[in-house]
């Protein structure tokens, strides 16, 4: 049997008309096999973030300091779980399963954000994870809501929804410990000297050292570059940490009227890298955790599938809502 190129059948420059027309690829559309794995890689990289960004504020629910801060807190960590969900569901349409994914997670395959391998040590934390660490992955994931993937696109719609609101009210948080005693100023002021850094890591390596940036963005996967965003961010937050009333722990911070952007010092990639390669300064906790957790679930997800394999007609897929609500 003769295989059929794809440029023989006409399906790669359908494809490139897609992207060259601002349109989406859906899963049933034929796209390179190239693309699929790019996106793979970074809806994974992007779903385990969700999930192992748990990790560092739930360290906080126990101890939040009152009842409408642990409410609050925990309809966040929710919220990443949905997160997760949504994600792993796009991988899903492009054919891989979720099993395959976490299992890559778990045996460190795949990576998931540097920024949640650093510690939650105080209170504070929890609002600088808002507003910095929600506010970086807004400046992020705004663009991704136009990526050219269909079922990707569409849950950051409903993901950048849920990040604006967690940025604000890690904001409001701050505010009020800024506003508050001086011990209470000053654990904000150290939150954002300890986040500061690692929230500009969050953007990516440099342009000149990004391995997928050029080829994602011809792709319209990425629409700005790693620098690009990072400066859009930077530019974000300085009139907003004057407002807070906080510093952000540059000395090299400076508005250049010629770039009309605010110019930031050096950032430490040597920090990156290591983080990267499993030796932040919570690495070893987070993933052991994750793992933990997953083989402590192990007996939910068989009684899950034993329970939809008695009850086919049940299981989600089944059928509608409606249909479901009339049984
Ligand atoms: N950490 O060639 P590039 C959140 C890897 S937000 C770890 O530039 P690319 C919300 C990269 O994967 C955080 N690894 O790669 C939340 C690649 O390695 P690979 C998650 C990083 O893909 C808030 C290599 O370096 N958001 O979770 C990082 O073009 C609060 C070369 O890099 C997303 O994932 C990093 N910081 O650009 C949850 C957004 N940076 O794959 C809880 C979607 C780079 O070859 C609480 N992702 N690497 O093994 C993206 O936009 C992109 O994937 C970038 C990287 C921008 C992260």
């Amino acid at each position: 049997m003769t295989t059929i190129a794809p440029e023989d059948t006409g399906q790669e420059a359908l494809f490139d008309a897609t992207i060259a027309a601002d349109e989406r690829i859906e899963p049933r559309d034929w796209m390179p096999d190239d693309y699929r794995a790019s996106l793979v890689r970074q809806i994974a990289q992007h779903a385990h973030s969700e999930i192992i960004g748990m990790q560092p504020e739930a360290n906080w629910i126990t101890r939040a300091p009152s009842l409408r801060r642990k409410a609050i807190l925990m309809a966040k960590v929710q919220d990443e779980a949905g997160h997760g969900l949504y994600l792993y569901s796009a991988a899903e349409t492009l054919g891989t399963g979720r099993d395959e994914l976490l299992d890559k997670l778990h045996t460190g395959r795949q990576k998931y954000s540097s920024i949640f391998n650093y510690p939650t040590l105080t209170w504070a934390d929890v609002g600088a994870i808002g507003w910095l660490v929600d506010g970086a992955a807004i400046t992020n994931q705004v663009p991704l809501c136009r990526c050219s993937y269909g079922p990707y696109a569409r849950a950051m719609v409903r993901i950048c929804k849920e990040e604006s609101f967690h940025q604000r009210q890690g904001y409001e948080l701050l505010l009020t410990l800024s506003r508050g005693t001086e011990a209470q100023h000053a654990m904000a002021q150290d939150a954002i000297d300890r986040w500061w850094w690692p929230s500009l890591m969050m953007f990516g390596p440099p342009d000149d050292e990004s391995a997928h940036s050029a080829q994602s963005m011809a792709w319209k996967i990425k629409r700005h570059s790693n620098d690009e965003l990072r400066q859009r961010f930077v530019d974000i937050c300085v009139p907003q940490a004057e407002t807070l009333g906080l510093t952000l722990p540059d000395p090299d911070l400076r508005w250049n009227e010629e770039r009309r952007h605010w110019d930031f010092g050096p950032i430490d990639w040597t920090e990156f890298r290591e983080v990267l390669k499993g030796n932040g300064p919570c690495n070893d906790e987070r993933i052991g955790r994750r793992r933990r957790a997953h083989q402590e679930g192990a007996w939910v997800r068989e009684a899950a599938a034993a329970h939809a394999a008695k009850h086919p007609a049940h299981t989600p897929h089944a059928g509608t809502d409606q249909e479901e609500a009339a049984r």
